[in-house]
Formats: C-alpha cells, sequence, structure tokens
C-alpha cells in the first residue's frame, strides 16, 4: 500500500504497449479451453459451452407428468417469468398496451442483478454524440459478433426508453444547469452513460416496481418457472411454476411467455466469485432449452474487472467501473499501472489476471489475490469530497468493513459480471420456441462477445418494452394452447441416447454453497 501512496503524482501516463489479442487470447477465462465442453443435447449440440452451463443444459428436469394440475390456476395473454427490471418493464408494457397479465418470479418483486447495477446507463443524446456512434462503439466492443439488427433497435430506442423511465419518475443525476449530466464508460468514445450516483440499477427499480404495483399487475413471488409448456405444434403455452412455500405446483396458461429471468453469475463459472444476485442461476436457459429454443454465444461472459477481494464477506462485489472513469487507477504490487484503465473490460480483466498470474498481485489473507485499485486519486484529481458526493454506495459498503475508500485503496479482482450471450431472440424478443419471448440478460445476441458498461440496463428496457409489446400483439391474434411436455418428453428420449450424461436437475434454483 506505500507504493501506491508514494508514486502517486509520480506514476507514469505511458502505460506499456498493449498487444490486446495477445492479452485476451493469452489470460481471459473465455480462452480457457480446459473450462469448455461440447453439448450433445439440444438445439446446440456440437457446440462448446463452459461445464457449469452444459451440466444445466443437459441435465434433467424436476419434473414428471404427474406433477402436471388438471386445471391451471391463471389464464393470461401474458405470462411474465421474472421480477427484475425486465420483467418488470415487459409485464409492464403488455399490461398499458392491453393485455391480461401475470408477473411471476423465484424470490420478490425486484429481487434482480438490476437493483445490484451501479455505474449507469448508456445513452446517446449529447449533441455530439448520436445512436450511430453508439452503434459502433457497441459493435467493436463485442468484436463485431454483435447481431447488427438487435444492436441498431438497442441503440436507435436508447432515447425513448430513458424519457420513459424519466417519465415514470427515474431520478437521474442533473448537472448545474438542471441538464442529464453524461459520464464516460469503458470502449465508448463519447459520454453517455446516464446515472443515479452509483446505485443506478436500485433507483430504476425503485420505479418500475412502483409502477407494476401501480398498475396491479397480479404478482406470483417465491414461485420459480421450473418448467415450460408447449402444445402439439412446439409453441409456447404457459408454464409451470413451484411454489417455494408449499412445495405444491401451479400450472399457468398463458398465450404468450415472456422470459426475463436473468444471469448466471451464481454458477461461479471457473471457480470465479460474482457480482451477480444471490438468485441468478441461469433458470431460463435450460428450460428454453428443452422447449426447442437455440442459444447463441453461449459460450462468453463478462467477467468485470473490479470486483472487491478484499475483505472476505464482499469477495465479487462490483466496484463500479465509474469510479475508473473518472480516474482511479490500477496498480500492481510495484505500484507500477500495467494498462489502460479505460481500456475494454474483457482486456483490463485480462490484464489484471495477467499481473497476479505472474506474481505482481497482492495476496488477502484468505487466500485471494488482487490489485491495487486507488480510489483515493479521484478525490486528488477532482478535489475532496468527490467519492462521497458521486459514489456514496461505494464509500458506504466499504465503510462497514472499516475501510475508508477516500483514504486507502482497495484490493480487486475479475468477478464474473454477465453473460453475454443467451437465449437466441429476433428484434421482437421472440425466441426460436414460438410464442416464447424473452429480455434481459437470459436473451442473446446484443452484446457480441463483451458488452460495454451501461449497455445491459439500457437492453432491459428496450427489450422489456420491446417484448412486452410483441407478446400483446401476438397474444391478441391467437388463443390458448395445450399445456402439454411434449418437448420434454423428446428431450428425455435424446437424452437417452447417450450413456454418460450429467445427472444435474435443472433449472438449478439457487446456488448450490453446500456442495461448493
Ligand atoms: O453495465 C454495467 O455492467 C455497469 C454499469 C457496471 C459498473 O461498473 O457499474
Amino acid at each position: 500500500m506505500v507504493r501506491v501512496v508514494e508514486s502517486r503524482g509520480k506514476r507514469l501516463m505511458q502505460l506499456p504497449p498493449l498487444n490486446k489479442d495477445a492479452l485476451i487470447f493469452g489470460y481471459h477465462p473465455d480462452y480457457k479451453e480446459t473450462a469448455y465442453r461440447t453439448l450433445r443435447v439440444g438445439p446446440n449440440k456440437g457446440e462448446k459451452t463452459v461445464h457449469e452451463l452444459a451440466d444445466l443444459l443437459e441435465g434433467e428436469s424436476p419434473v414428471l407428468p404427474t406433477d402436471i394440475p388438471t386445471l391451471p390456476s391463471h389464464q393470461v395473454d401474458v405470462l411474465v417469468i421474472g421480477g427484475g427490471g425486465a420483467g418488470a418493464t415487459a409485464a409492464l408494457t403488455a399490461s398499458v398496451a392491453g393485455a391480461t397479465v401475470v408477473l411471476a418470479t423465484k424470490l420478490r418483486l425486484g429481487d434482480s442483478n438490476t437493483v445490484m447495477a451501479e455505474g449507469g446507463m448508456q445513452v446517446a443524446i449529447a449533441p455530439e454524440d448520436s445512436p450511430v456512434q453508439h452503434f459502433l462503439d457497441s459493435f467493436r466492443g463485442g468484436y463485431k459478433k454483435n447481431d447488427p439488427a438487435l444492436l441498431k433497435r438497442l441503440v436507435k430506442e436508447g432515447p425513448r426508453a430513458a424519457k420513459w423511465l424519466m417519465q415514470l419518475g427515474v431520478l437521474f443525476d442533473r448537472d448545474g444547469n438542471g441538464d442529464v449530466s453524461l459520464r464516460s464508460g469503458g470502449g465508448s468514445s463519447q459520454p453517455r452513460l446516464l446515472r443515479c450516483k452509483d446505485y443506478t440499477g436500485l433507483e430504476l427499480m425503485r420505479v418500475l416496481k412502483d409502477a407494476v404495483l401501480n398498475a396491479k399487475i397480479p404478482l406470483l413471488e417465491f414461485s420459480p418457472m421450473v418448467e415450460l409448456f408447449t402444445d402439439e405444434q412446439g409453441g409456447c403455452t404457459g408454464a409451470l411454476l413451484k411454489n417455494l412455500d408449499t412445495k405444491k405446483y401451479q400450472a399457468i396458461q398463458a398465450k404468450t411467455v415472456v422470459l426475463a429471468t436473468g444471469g448466471i453469475g451464481r454458477l461461479h463459472i471457473q471457480g470465479f466469485p460474482t457480482s451477480n444476485h444471490y438468485g441468478a442461476t441461469a433458470d431460463g436457459l435450460p428450460t428454453a432449452y428443452r422447449a426447442g429454443a437455440s442459444l447463441t454465444l453461449q459460450d462468453t461472459f463478462q467477467y468485470h474487472p473490479t470486483g472487491a477481494v478484499f475483505p472476505e464477506p464482499i469477495a465479487g462485489m462490483l466496484v463500479t467501473e465509474a469510479i475508473r472513469s473518472v480516474g482511479a487507477q490500477l496498480l500492481n504490487v510495484q505500484g507500477e499501472r500495467f494498462i489502460n484503465e479505460m481500456e475494454t473490460r474483457d482486456a483490463v480483466a485480462a490484464a489484471i489476471i495477467r499481473e497476479c498470474s505472474e506474481g505482481r498481485g497482492i495476496a488477502t489473507p484468505a487466500g485471494r489475490v488482487g490489485v491495487w485499485l486507488d480510489m483515493p486519486q479521484v478525490d486528488v484529481i477532482h478535489g475532496d469530497g468527490t467519492l462521497a458526493k458521486r459514489f456514496p454506495n461505494m464509500v458506504r459498503q466499504f465503510s462497514r468493513y472499516k475501510i475508508d475508500i477516500r483514504k486507502e485503496p482497495v484490493l480487486v479482482y475479475p468477478t464474473l459480471h454477465y453473460q453475454n450471450g443467451g437465449i437466441k431472440i429476433d428484434i421482437d424478443g421472440e425466441s426460436g420456441c414460438q410464442n416464447l419471448f424473452v429480455a434481459g440478460e437470459a436473451s442473446g445476441g446484443i452484446h457480441g462477445r463483451n458488452r460495454l458498461m451501461g449497455n445491459s440496463l439500457l437492453d432491459i428496457i428496450v427489450y422489456g418494452r420491446r417484448s412486452g409489446e410483441a407478446a400483446c400483439v401476438r397474444a391478441k391474434q391467437i388463443g390458448f394452447g395445450s399445456l402439454t411436455l411434449g418437448h420434454l418428453e423428446a428431450f428425455r428420449k435424446e437424452r437417452k441416447m447417450h450413456a454418460s450424461l450429467p445427472q444435474t436437475v435443472s433449472p438449478l434454483l439457487f446456488p448450490d454453497y453446500v456442495h461448493r
């Protein structure tokens, strides 16, 4: 720590030359071959993903034909599954468009990764910016593997999405003139992050939750989806939920379903800690997969460069990129900078892993390793009080462990933050299984192989709205389908053709910390 303090003010702005390809292929976890295997069953058979996800996709359903109740408890136009930002947005939009809606969620409305999003939401609204520029930055950041049609809608509808949120009551930070103020994010050519200090997602969810409650959308909380229903044509017709209190199954018949079950962090891929919510166990992926929806970019994950590694109780907790965007620097044990802190996340994460694996990291008492993030540098650059004013959440989170980030650097290491891929969708959010729409982190294709900061809060709003709207329109055109599990029978038959498939039961619903 002494080296960090001593080097402040005389740190070279000149960084070692960056060979980005060598850095990423050499050190980013996405390129660790032993972490991957080829899928043997389902729509993506023959393609690779990490073992932890493959275990779920190739796993067994908990549901037996005798588990299906004879009658559905609800019949609705649109069933939304997931109580985070994407689910709430889809439910609100479908309801305003005239659909009858039920929102079912594993935990409570709002319990999700959305509330943990800190740094902001990207929207191209500055006079010198444009959706085209936003597209180009995101496409470059995603290694041009983004689905261009999906990305185009994301950036184009950004300003409208932000306006919708403001009309609902979201209080974005403003500058001295009362205009919304914008900050820069890694890999972006323009400042375009709308934010609410460093608890942007919490503020969004506060407002969305209120709106869902005010709209009196029926809620089924503590009721995770364990299987989707399909009809004879293979289209989605509803879902089977499990009441966590009574352990009883409940069938919901719906003309359309919007899946917004969120991310994957709690699978702790490759043993990484995570910034994700307790419920982030990828439940939508195996269930949609069994129902015939294919995945895309299922081999790429985002390891946010700066997760806390000390103290142990907060290992994995997000330390927002926004702190780096205003000057906090990364330093190895020698007190040397080793990467431009505003490089894309995959490069910064790979550089930290390289420093640590080559002996230039700092060990924690619990046996982890990390590098320094010099947060006091922010107050040195912008004046005392900046950290407290702009990052109250960060100051408070660390002060609970008697660490004053205004005075001392903290130790960080990459934390599993986001699944870049997910269920393949079209521009209305519809998956390969007809009448099954997907919004938010469970979907894939928008972000390519590396999502830019702030594009996920935008994604949940833009695609929450698009899928909610499209699900309502479709529901008005069709009738109810039968509630069968024909797809599951077919999947089970396919499984039987392989002797050594995992015995994992999926969806997982909760992280398996006992065995870990
Ligand atoms: O979009 C994100 O992942 C984000 C804003 C994270 C952060 O660093 O705050």
